[in-house]
């Protein structure tokens, strides 16, 4: 329900973002209103005879929406000083690459200042670069590693 909520919230508000304008709480009131009415309703109308008169209410239809979460580039920086080996094992370790791919990834940014490491929601992204934040720091390296929406 949850999600449900939030990604229609982020469906309506995706088009006024591209035009910088802040999400309103109002607007978020509406989707989780029509999210709830959604729940135990699935028609349009509803008219129940309450014993003192019918009552006719108006509930909003809600739409299913397959709207998916904004994905994020984890983009490997290229340095001078990071051991090619250490760069491979860390697209094993954090990106679950295979030797080869992991191999190839690695070569892309020696040769190209930087390169993609992986596709990711945002959470997921951000929890990646600080993985491989952490294991450069242990390490002592500069391996540097940035995220881009795609
Ligand atoms: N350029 C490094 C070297 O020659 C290797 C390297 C590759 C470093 C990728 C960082 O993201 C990187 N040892």
């Amino acid at each position: 329900m949850v999600n449900l909520i939030f990604y229609e919230v982020w469906e309506e508000s995706r088009d006024e973002r591209k035009m910088d304008t802040k999400l309103q709480p109002q607007r978020i009131a509406q989707a989780t209103l029509r999210a709830r009415v959604g729940d135990d309703d699935a028609g349009g109308g509803d008219s129940r005879n309450t014993g003192g008169g019918t009552v006719t209410e108006r509930r909003t239809k809600t739409r299913a929406k397959t709207a998916k979460p904004p994905l994020y580039k984890v983009i490997l920086l290229n340095d001078d000083y990071t051991p090619m080996e250490f760069v491979v094992e860390v697209l094993k370790a954090v990106f679950h690459r295979q030797h080869a791919e992991a191999t190839r990834i690695m070569l892309h940014v020696h040769q190209n200042g930087m390169g993609v490491a992986g596709v990711y929601p945002f959470e997921v992204a951000e929890t990646k670069v600080h993985s491989v934040e952490e294991l450069a720091r242990q390490a002592e390296y500069p391996l540097k590693c940035v995220m881009e929406k795609e």
